[in-house]
Formats: C-alpha cells, structure tokens, sequence
C-alpha cells in the first residue's frame, strides 16, 4: 500500500450507486478504500470490480475460517482484483498462513485487538499473541484500534515495520492524530467520510490533520 495521505475510507455505503459516487468524490484523497460484507451483498462482484478499478481495494471479507475454506474465499476476492485483504487473527496461525499463501499478490493484514468496547473482552488479551502471529505469517500488518492509541503503541513494538491500520477513528471516538503518533500508518475511517456532506473535504480534513501531527508540510 502506498501511504500518501494515511487514510482509507471504509465505503460501509449500502447501496452501490451511492458507495461508487462517494468513492468517486475521494478520489485522490485517500489511499485505499475498504469494502465489506454490507456492500458486497447489495453490489456484489461487480462494486468489487468497480472500486478496484479506482485504485487500492482493500477488501474487508473477514475471513474467520479453517485453512481449507479460508483458502477457497480469498481466492475468490483475490480474483475480484483486490489489493488487500482482511483476515480474522483469532483463527489461528494455519489459518492466516492460509490467507497469505492463497492472496496472490494482494497484502494480508490481520486483526488484532478490535476497536469497539467489546474488542476489550475477547480480542485484546490475545493482541499481542495476534500481532506476533501475522509477522510469523508473513502478513503485510494488522488492523489495530484507534481507539485505544496506547495499545497501537505496544502493538508497533512487536510488528516492527510491518503496516499497523487503525479503525475507531471519528463516529467511535478515536482521533486520527493520536492513532498515527501511536504508531499507526494509516487510518480507517468511514462514517465521518460517507455520512459527511463533503466526503472529500471532511477526507482532506482529516489527512491534513495527520501530516500536522507529522510535521509535515500540506
Ligand atoms: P467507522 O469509521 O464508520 O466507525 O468505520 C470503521 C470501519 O472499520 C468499519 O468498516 C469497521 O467494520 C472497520 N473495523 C473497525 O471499526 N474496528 C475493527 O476493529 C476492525 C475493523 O475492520
């Protein structure tokens, strides 16, 4: 992944007509864009095709799946040109060696500790374990919670220069700024993007407000 403006929006827009004119409108403003399940089930392969078109498709099909299977499906989203995939980290080490053998050329970034209150339960006492895990794999990085930035910190210390994604930005209270000092390379946003009037300005608002947590000119 080409880290220009640290940020990738979460298309979570269900409807595709609606998902391809926010995607249009950040064309340019952020790095990648992810799509799950909720706008695979209304658009299908064919909003898969059309956002990889546009550039980095990240896809969100989370895997949580023996190896066998696990294998099956990123094949599957391999082939929808995607370039990026999710993996579930919870599954096991056979599991995510299955993802990143059967990827291709796409990046496979693991889950760690989720984002929202519940990742504190089950996730977070075994993300570091996670962590350690998608290096051992050979994964390109994780996804680490924004909302949580002192987790994103000790979390950077195990995958060393492997990408730390970071969700929980915005709508569930993390701020992009603390996420990237912390150790994040990227941010994933969607609700403070695609329920925005102005997706881009409000994509443009947030990347400037990294490279100024960065130091760096904009
Ligand atoms: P939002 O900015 O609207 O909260 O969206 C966050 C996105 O990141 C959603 O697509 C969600 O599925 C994803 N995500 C998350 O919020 N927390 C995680 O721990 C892992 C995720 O993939």
């Amino acid at each position: 992944m080409r880290l220009e403006h640290r940020l990738i929006l979460a298309l979570d827009v269900v409807e595709p007509e609606a998902a391809m004119s926010v995607a249009k409108a950040v064309r340019g403003e952020v790095d990648a864009i992810k799509v799950g399940w909720a706008l695979f089930l209304s658009g299908g392969r064919d909003i898969f095709r059309d956002i990889a078109r546009f550039g980095y498709l990240l896809a969100d099909l989370r895997t949580a799946e023996i190896p066998n299977t696990t294998r099956l499906i990123v094949e599957q989203v391999a082939q929808m040109g995607a370039s990026g995939i999710i993996t579930q980290g919870f599954v096991g080490e056979d599991s995510v060696r299955a993802a990143v053998e059967s990827a291709g050329r796409a990046e496979v970034f693991v889950i760690t500790e989720m984002s929202h209150p519940g990742g504190a339960e089950f996730t977070a006492p075994h993300a570091e374990e996670m962590a350690r895990l998608a290096v051992r794999a050979g994964a390109a990085g994780i996804v680490a919670p924004a909302t949580r930035p002192e987790r994103v910190k000790r979390l950077r210390e195990i995958v060393g220069t492997k990408l730390i994604l970071a969700p929980g930005v915005g709508a569930q209270g993390g701020k992009p700024a603390e996420a990237i000092r912390a150790g994040a390379d990227a941010v994933i946003v969607g609700r403070s993007i695609y329920e925005s009037k102005d997706p881009r300005a409000s994509a443009e608002a947030i990347a400037r407000e990294i490279r100024r947590s960065r130091g760096e000119a904009f």
